[in-house]
């Protein structure tokens, strides 16, 4: 996908419908403009585009909203030459970054994450906090992007001059919407916000994809003792800092306090996530701002018990190097996999592997043996 020229709102994963791209019909005409051979389309010949990086990093240490949010379109660019831009930029902003506290929420569709960010967010710009609000929805590119939807439900957030909403990067694997929400983070931090929040769907990967990039994990769920506690997946709430039971409001409120009591039982019993911290159940009611004072007072606490302790730094020196080791992965295999050689070879290995004719292992090392030698 070509995609060198696009606006602040540009959605990688909606290329197809997108107005900006030229259909056929028109052909090269001196205009720059000319016809890719691959997708049929006209694209806008640019030269490598001219991004003044030094004012651009200056402009978003200052907290401006266009600058950030340009920064971040960056980020976001599935093209080569912005990856090396993007780059260049997050060198320019790393000393500045890691001044936050970074939480992720989580919780199954319906529990209430956005109308609690709405409320969390609002409460903590009030207090004097910058509050960016980050997604990572691996359905939103084949949904189109649910969380787009969000920005109106945030809508008192969204207006907040102190608050930056984003929603989730499409048009990429799970792999790649991890490392564009972890940069952003970075470039958000640089600008000045000290809390990130990170919404995710309760759906597969996500979750522990999430966990790895925040220093606070915490799962919103509704009430519903009992049976429903016996069916969740033990090892979700071992991921989580706290449980929030939201919806304590109205004729649920007393249920969603006995709720609240069953889990900090079961948690008990629970291999804590964080070191050092017990992780606890709260209520909350996100419609009416109820519990929001003391879910802060919360985190405020773990942070400092585990700055103090050190555990808190440690866990983000852990979890940079484990980006690290993602990224290596998904370079190793994006290099091995696009590789002529490989690509070629590699359906008549695969014919000798499924119909029994050859080990498995033997038919990797001659891929391998193949790689290598193609790479000297
Ligand atoms: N009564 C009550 N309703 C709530 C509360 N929080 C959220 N809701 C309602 O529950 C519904 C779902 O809330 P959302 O904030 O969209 O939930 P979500 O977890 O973000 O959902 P997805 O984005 O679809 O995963 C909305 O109709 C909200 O108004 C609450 O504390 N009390
Ligand atoms: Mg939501």
């Amino acid at each position: 996908m070509k995609d060198e020229k696009k606006p602040e709102w540009y959605d990688p994963g909606k290329a197809d419908s997108f107005s900006s791209t030229v259909k056929p019909g028109v052909s090269g005409n001196g205009h720059g403009i000319e016809q890719t051979a691959k997708a049929g389309r006209f694209v806008k010949k640019t030269a490598a585009r001219k991004i003044d990086l030094d004012a651009l990093a200056a402009e978003i240490k200052e907290g401006n909203r266009t600058a950030l949010a340009k920064g971040i379109t960056l980020i976001e660019s599935n093209a080569d030459h912005d990856f090396q831009h993007t780059q260049a930029l997050l060198q320019l902003l790393l000393p500045r970054s890691g001044n936050s506290v970074r939480i992720g929420i989580t919780g199954v569709p319906g529990a209430g994450k956005s109308t609690f960010i709405e409320s969390f967010g609002s409460y903590l710009c009030e207090l004097g906090h910058k509050v960016a609000v980050l997604a990572v929805d691996p359905t939103s590119s084949l949904t189109g992007g649910s969380i787009l939807g969000d920005k109106t439900r945030m809508e008192k957030l969204a207006r907040n001059p102190r608050a930056f909403i984003r929603p989730s990067p499409s048009g990429g694997k799970l792999g790649g919407v991890h490392r564009k929400t972890r940069e952003t983070m970075l470039v958000c931090e640089a600008a000045g916000f000290d809390v990130i929040l990170v919404e995710t769907v309760g759906v597969g990967q996500s979750e522990v994809i999430v966990r790895d990039m925040v220093d606070f994990f915490m799962l919103l769920v509704l009430t519903g003792a009992g049976d429903e506690l016996q069916g969740m997946k033990k090892g979700i709430m071992e991921l989580a800092d706290s449980v929030i039971v939201n919806k304590a409001d109205g004729p649920n409120e007393q249920a969603a306090r006995k709720t609240k009591e069953e889990y900090n039982r079961i948690l008990h019993f629970l291999q804590p996530a964080t070191r050092g911290w017990q992780t606890t159940a709260l209520t909350s009611s996100a419609l009416h701002d109820k519990g929001i004072r003391e879910i802060w007072e919360m985190i405020s606490n773990f942070s400092s018990l585990t700055k103090e302790s050190g555990i808190f730094e440690e866990r983000r020196r852990v979890q940079t190097k484990e980006w690290l080791n993602d990224l290596i992965i998904d370079q190793l295999q994006i290099n091995f996999f696009h590789h002529p050689t490989i690509k070629s070879l590699l359906p008549k290995i695969e014919n000798e592997v499924i119909s029994g004719n050859r080990p498995v292992a033997s038919g990797v090392d001659e891929l391998f043996k193949a790689f290598f030698e193609a790479k000297k």
